[in-house]
């Protein structure tokens, strides 16, 4: 069965203190049963141990933004993942558009990551889109499926969950529609060996388009940035009615 996943990613954006301060807001606005969907929060490495504590004995669950496929070993300034499961993470972001663009991450470092993250006990979110110009030159199919052919090359499709964020419409506030989100996920499924992967969709995701975005049958879920630093803001999108 698909689960619908929304997932806050708080980029780098929050200090501890602010990210305490967020939870303060955020969680009294949380409807009381909420069973069809799971809440993640995806937060720079240097709040998880305090959102850790802070969200002990809540439903809503711990994500980081980045991991390295080694366990351990010599990589100054990565975080591996034994590392993050210790403290409590449980969910991982992979190969996000601004870590393919401005960090060199391609389909093979992404599938390294995806491979360490599930040995550990974590559930990647593999993030997958287009540029503006590919879109126009009519190669979003392609850049998609070559995407999930480098990234989960001999990965377990069990333990996992997907992203479709176009890059044109992320934190542009220019959404890709919703019809058309739905249309390149059921592409994405077509391309999964498991029927049970959620697939999220990210970009531009708010208040005022979450309703419409997760009534589409091939959307489960959605992948949050700008409007996720927000407690209300962030509260209304997971508190969406399909
Ligand atoms: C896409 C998204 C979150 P935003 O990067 O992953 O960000 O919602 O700001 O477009």
């Amino acid at each position: 069965m698909r689960k619908n996943v929304i997932a806050g990613n708080w980029k780098m954006y929050k200090t501890q203190m602010e990210a305490s301060e967020f939870l303060q807001g955020f969680m009294p606005q949380l409807e009381d049963t909420l069973p069809d969907r799971d809440i993640i929060l995806c937060v720079p490495y240097t709040d998880l141990f305090a959102m850790s504590q802070n969200l002990h004995g809540s439903s809503i669950r711990l994500g980081a933004q980045n991991v390295h496929w080694e366990a351990f070993g010599a990589y100054t300034g990565e975080i591996s993942a034994p590392m993050l499961t210790e403290m409590g993470v449980r969910y991982v972001i992979v190969g996000h558009s601004e870590r393919r663009q401005y960090f060199g991450e391609t389909d093979e470092t992404v599938n390294m990551r995806l491979k360490a993250s599930q040995n550990a006990g974590l559930t990647p979110i593999l993030c997958v889109g287009e540029t503006k110009q590919q879109r126009d030159m009519n190669e979003t199919e392609s850049i998609i499926c070559d995407q999930l052919k480098g990234g989960l090359a001999n990965i377990d499709q069990t333990n996992l969950i997907i992203a479709y964020e176009p890059i044109w419409a992320i934190g542009t506030g220019d959404t890709c529609a919703a019809k058309e989100a739905n249309q390149v996920i059921g592409l994405i499924r077509s391309q999964l060996k498991n029927a049970d992967v959620s697939i999220q969709y990210g970009g531009s995701v708010k208040p005022d388009n979450v309703d419409e975005i997760m009534a589409q049958p091939e959307i489960d879920g959605a992948l949050v940035g700008g409007a996720s630093l927000q407690p209300d803001s962030f509260a209304r999108i997971v508190n969406y009615q399909k």
